[in-house]
């Protein structure tokens, strides 16, 4: 790829007409944004909505993106004066677009001091963060992991930053989790008081009284870009993108109206401010997320690579449907607007898009982060109704042999925080698995204890 020059501010002018379209003066602007999390989603989703809302004339709401470990992204993008390209995948074709938000990156561990003073900039309002469901450093009973949360996590920077602004008089922040977690703000505020509150109590009023933590429900899929996908941007776009991004046409952002100060007009170009994001949160975890992960452990079970495989498999298909159907629907009061059969309809044909190489594998990881809010909570609502959830059970025995290492041979070693712990339990017998896990005081009581009826169902479907 050496041959084609790099994208980047000095090369915008060799760009397809096309893709320049709708132009704003982007170094006038402002950093408004500080992200915490900078992967391939946040670039395909909030950087994206962030870039519109400037094409459509807001004004300062440059993004200071921050990796909390990896130089990976800063070594792609700050080369790139933060530009990257986005296109969008499906059977109709491929579209390709510039997204201009993005500023710069800092990676924290290397410069620490520059993500506080971002932080503490008086530019800045809004501070968002995709940093995964174990970024938040949470125990398994979903308390703040205190030891864990000191060592490099967001924790220290937000509490540093916040220290900063409340010293100057400038005004709080809105602090926004754009995570897969159930009530993802409230989730947040509680893990940042908590830290507060351990290592700096002085500073717990100030934020009581100045920042805002709005839950979201945010969803776009987003493949992990292949050297095929930066391949054919070249080819598109004549410069080489070293940041590209490959995602699906669909995107949603429902947000909670509940911002400390200013916020981006993102309602402009097709996020919906509501005043509660519950019902939109459930159905997306529960029924597309709790679908891609049963699609995730079966799929590979069955020898599957891709999304839009496992979703082909005539043995798949009829759980992620009854599982969405039968098991997460029932459990969810949609708000007015929302009909949740036409969205697990919507939610099937999105993941059989075929021009989306979208790997199993990728969902597969850190399961016992993500299973309690996708499955766990829908089997204890169920519970309580006193109703099964065959899907469910199904696809908590795949996850078993996925931790057993069924499928290490094809992909490699498991991937979990808590590998330590799963992993014998999973290559020890289905009743102590199932006990150990679900059981009375069991890994996962949080979210979901199994009664008498639940855990016989569960261990003939793990000894299956
Ligand atoms: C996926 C999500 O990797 C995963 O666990 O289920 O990243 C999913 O693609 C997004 O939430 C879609 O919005």
């Amino acid at each position: 790829m050496s041959d084609s020059p790099l994208l980047s501010n000095r090369m915008l002018d060799r760009l397809p007409a096309a893709l320049a379209q709708a132009d704003y003066d982007r170094d006038a602007q402002g950093c408004g944004i500080v992200h915490f999390g900078i992967g391939a989603f946040h670039r395909a989703h909030q950087a994206w909505y962030t870039d519109r809302a400037m094409a459509q004339g807001d004004r300062d709401w440059g993004i200071v993106g921050v990796s909390l470990r990896s130089p990976a992204v800063a070594l792609q993008l700050n080369p790139q004066d933060g530009l990257y390209t986005l296109t969008s995948c499906s059977a109709d074709g491929r579209a390709t677009q510039l997204v201009r938000s993005v500023r710069r990156i800092l990676v924290a561990s290397d410069d620490p001091d520059a993500v506080i003073a971002a932080l503490a900039a008086s530019q800045t309002h809004i501070v968002t963060f995709t940093v995964t469901e174990k970024g938040y450093c949470r125990a398994a009973d979903g308390s703040l992991d205190l030891p864990l949360a000191d060592h490099g996590s967001i924790y220290s920077f937000i509490e540093r930053g916040l220290q900063l602004r409340a010293e100057r008089g400038l005004p709080g922040l809105t602090l926004l989790s754009c995570d897969n977690l159930a009530h993802n703000g409230r989730q947040l505020e509680r893990l940042v008081r908590a830290y507060v509150a351990a290592r700096n109590p002085a500073l717990t009023a100030w934020i009581e009284r100045e920042c805002r933590f709005p839950c979201t429900m945010v969803d776009r899929i987003v493949p992990a870009t292949t050297d095929a996908d930066r391949d054919a941007v070249k080819t598109a776009i004549g410069l080489k993108d070293q940041g590209a991004i490959v995602t699906e046409p669909f995107s949603q952002w429902v947000i909670e109206d509940r911002f400390a100060g200013r916020r981006p007009r993102w309602d402009a170009v097709g996020a919906e401010l509501v005043a509660d994001v519950g019902p939109y949160e459930k159905a997306k975890l529960r029924m597309l997320n709790g679908a891609h992960s049963t699609l995730a452990y079966l799929g590979l079970q069955n020898g599957h690579g891709f999304v839009h495989e496992a979703v082909d498999d005539p043995a798949i298909r009829p759980l992620v449907d009854a599982l969405m159907r039968r098991e997460a629907a029932p459990t969810i009061a949609a708000a007015p607007n929302q009909n949740l059969d036409a969205y697990a309809s919507a939610l099937l044909d999105r993941f059989a898009n075929p021009a989306l190489n979208h790997r199993l594998i990728q969902i597969a990881m850190d399961g016992s982060q993500k299973i309690p809010q996708r499955w766990l909570e829908t089997l204890s609502d169920n519970q309580r109704d006193g109703k099964a959830c065959p899907a469910i059970l199904r696809a908590l025995a795949a996850w078993r042999r996925h931790l057993r290492g069924d499928n290490a041979a094809v992909w490699g070693a498991v991937e979990d925080p808590m590998r330590e712990q799963l992993v014998p339990l999973a290559k020890s017998d289905a009743a102590n698995f199932a006990r150990a896990l679900f059981g009375d005081g069991g890994l996962f009581a949080a979210s979901w204890t199994a009664n008498d009826d639940t855990m016989r169902a569960l261990v003939e479907a793990l000894a299956e």
